[in-house]
Parts: C-alpha cells; sequence; structure tokens
C-alpha cells in the first residue's frame, strides 16, 4: 500500500471532523429506528458518520471500495485490492443510552490483510491506531507488546449476548478470571485489550465492521485476534471471536464447549 503517512494524517484529521459532529449531536435529539431487533438500533448520526467517511474516502481514493455498516458503500462479496472497512458508531446502545463508550473505526485491508486500523474513542479522546508493521499507539503512545497473563490475573470482557446465549461458558470464564466486564464496545474491548486493561475479550458474533480495525491492532501488540474454533477471520462473515494473548485464548478454548 503506497503513501501510508498521506493515508495516515488524512484519516486522524476525518476522524476529528466526525468526533466534533457527534460531540456536537449530544445537544440535539437522536433519530433512533430499529434494524433487526429491540437492541439492535440505529441513529442518524450512525447514517451521517458513514456518508461523511464515505465522501471523504471516495474524493481522496476513488478507486478503492468500501464495506460500512450502514450499507453507505459497496456491496462487496471479495476481499481483493484495497477494502475500507468502517463502523461509524461502534457501541451505538451506548452512544444512545450513555453519550459515552462508542468509537468511530476505521479498517484498512489490502488482498486480505489489514495495514491500517483506527478506533477512536470520542469521549476520552483516545486514538488506538495501527500500521502494520510498524506498531501500535494509543494518542502517542507506543503500546508495548502483550505480556502472556493467565486468565486468573486479568480482567475479561465479553459481549452481552455470549451472557444471554452461552451463560455457562461466560460463567467458567468468569470463574477463571480477576473479574468479568460487559461495556458493549467490540471495539473498545479489543483496544483495551491492546492496552492490557483487559486480559481477553469474547463475543459470539461479530460483523467484519466490528473486527476490522481491532484486528489490526491487535496483531501489532501481538495478540491472537481468532475465531473460538482456532480458524482465522473470514471479514466476509460474522465470527464468534476470541481476542487475547497466546496463554490466555488458550485457557479460554478450553472453557469452551
Ligand atoms: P454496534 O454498536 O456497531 O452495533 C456490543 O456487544 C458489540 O456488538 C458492539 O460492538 C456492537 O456494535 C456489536 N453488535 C451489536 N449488534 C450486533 C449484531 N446484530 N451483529 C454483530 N455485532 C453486533
Ligand atoms: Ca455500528
Amino acid at each position: 500500500m503506497d503513501q501510508i503517512d498521506k493515508r495516515h494524517s488524512l484519516i486522524k484529521s476525518w476522524l476529528h471532523e466526525a468526533a466534533d459532529l457527534l460531540r456536537e449531536s449530544f445537544n440535539k435529539e437522536l433519530e433512533i429506528k430499529e434494524k433487526t431487533s429491540r437492541t439492535d438500533l440505529v441513529t442518524n448520526m450512525d447514517r451521517e458518520i458513514e456518508v461523511f467517511l464515505y465522501e471523504k474516502i471516495t474524493e481522496h481514493f476513488p478507486d478503492e471500495r468500501i464495506l460500512g455498516e450502514e450499507s453507505v458503500g459497496h456491496d462487496i462479496r471479495d476481499l481483493e485490492g484495497i477494502v475500507w472497512i468502517i463502523d461509524p458508531i461502534d457501541g451505538t446502545l451506548n452512544f444512545i443510552k450513555q453519550r459515552a463508550n462508542f468509537a468511530i473505526m476505521i479498517g484498512i485491508y489490502e488482498d486480505g490483510v489489514g495495514h491500517l486500523g483506527y478506533i477512536y474513542d470520542v469521549v476520552r479522546d483516545e486514538l488506538y491506531f495501527a500500521i502494520r508493521h510498524n506498531g501500535a499507539f494509543c494518542n502517542d503512545r507506543r503500546l508495548p507488546l502483550v505480556e502472556e497473563l493467565p486468565l486468573s490475573e486479568g480482567l475479561v470482557a465479553i459481549s452481552n449476548r455470549l451472557v444471554v446465549a452461552d451463560a455457562d461458558e461466560a460463567r467458567r470464564i468468569a470463574k477463571n478470571s480477576s473479574g468479568l466486564r460487559v461495556n458493549g464496545s467490540a471495539g473498545l474491548e479489543t483496544a483495551w485489550v491492546a492496552s492490557g486493561k483487559l486480559v481477553a475479550y469474547i463475543a459470539p458474533s461479530l460483523a467484519p465492521w466490528d473486527i476490522a480495525a481491532g484486528m489490526v491492532i491487535a496483531e501489532e501488540v501481538g495478540l491472537v485476534y481468532r475465531q473460538v474454533t482456532g480458524e482465522k477471520i473470514n471479514l466476509l462473515q460474522n465470527n464468534a471471536v476470541i481476542v487475547a494473548n497466546s496463554h490466555a485464548f488458550q485457557e479460554i478454548r478450553n472453557e469452551w464447549r
């Protein structure tokens, strides 16, 4: 991929502009619609941010394709060439209920390989990003390689769906860890594993845009980001995932039945 520095500074400026739009929206009434269920919601701001990013990307990189959660982008059925995988708001329920604990996410893949990943925690003003082979950062701070901590010495985050769908697994994992957390943003939870605040994140069904940015960051700090079966992630479908250091990954897999 060419001109990584140019891409990086453009993306950072777009994320800050998009974050301003989100912060301004805190003072206005949101339009909220149900997608597939009572807990799967979308707001006017999800769409507005996706359109904003779509327009910026197509203006600067007209030959590249875009896969976005709100379907503003292209119909992506393969990962050939350069594909931007974007989630305008990760943690929409938190955005609606808390006005915090959500992120804007962008992953850039070339022929299926992740090159750039961005997870912007708007309210904390923490930008987690990674450039393939050049490390991962939180703002200006380089993130060290993760420690091989066992499950028993760390906090584990899981998605609400795991509690609802696989309560026995969730209970066993909780028992073997220092404690369980359910934060409602796959992106932030992945960023917090990458920065050592959590030892693992587990979710039984993540979409490509929930995964793409975080997987680039995870790889740069030596984390394992795989399906619970141990297989590689498939970015053309939903995946049941574990993000953890290799030791904790194996411990979690042993609890999986
Ligand atoms: P979202 O807010 O962008 O929808 C919550 O546990 C995490 O799972 C969030 O990152 C959320 O992303 C994601 N999520 C929520 N509903 C989902 C669905 N139907 N399919 C896949 N991921 C989902
Ligand atoms: Ca989203």
